[in-house]
């Protein structure tokens, strides 16, 4: 039996959906040999958003963050692959999508975001921030927002 692939949480972010990018995300994300393990679609509220970026929680941009993550629903997947964190991570480029455009054209954040706000998506820092992170949206908030489309591969 083989063993587990690793796994990551990925987030397409508001402007993500707004911009119709979800499509053209997720094609890149199969055709680089993840699975979608898990998927929703939600709409975070303050209190939800506030504490997924806790640990910026002191920043001067964090309002502004909180007000943009909570400005459209979000697609949070699982994903799963070996080296899932990192791979994802190299494929989504720098934070800041302005600069990723410039340093980074082939990324999907200089492909669908804006700056280093509206940035389009987000992936895990290391894999203990995943499983965090995946808890805290399949394991822990299932009251938080409104789950749209939900599907669980076997
Ligand atoms: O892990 P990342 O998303 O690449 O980056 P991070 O953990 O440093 O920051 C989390 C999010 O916070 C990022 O995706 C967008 C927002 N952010 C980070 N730096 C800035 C920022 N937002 C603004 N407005 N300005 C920033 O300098």
């Amino acid at each position: 039996r083989e063993a587990r692939s690793e796994r990551t949480l990925a987030i397409i972010k508001p402007d993500g959906l707004f911009g119709n990018h979800m499509d053209a995300v997720k094609k890149i994300i199969l055709e680089s040999g993840f699975r979608i393990l898990k998927e929703k679609i939600i709409q975070l509220d303050e209190e939800s958003a506030a504490s997924f970026y806790a640990e910026h929680s002191a920043r001067s941009f964090f309002p502004s963050l909180v007000q943009y993550m909570t400005s459209g629903p979000v697609l949070v997947m699982v994903l799963g692959k070996d080296d899932a964190v990192s791979s994802w991570r190299t494929l989504i480029g720098p934070t800041d999508a302005s600069k990723a455009k410039i340093t980074h054209p082939q990324s999907i954040r200089a492909m669908c975001g804006t700056d280093a706000e509206k940035n389009c998506v987000h992936g895990s820092d290391s894999p203990q921030s995943a499983q965090r992170e995946i808890s805290f949206f399949f394991h822990s908030m299932p009251s938080a927002g409104v789950q749209a489309i939900e599907h669980d591969e076997l």
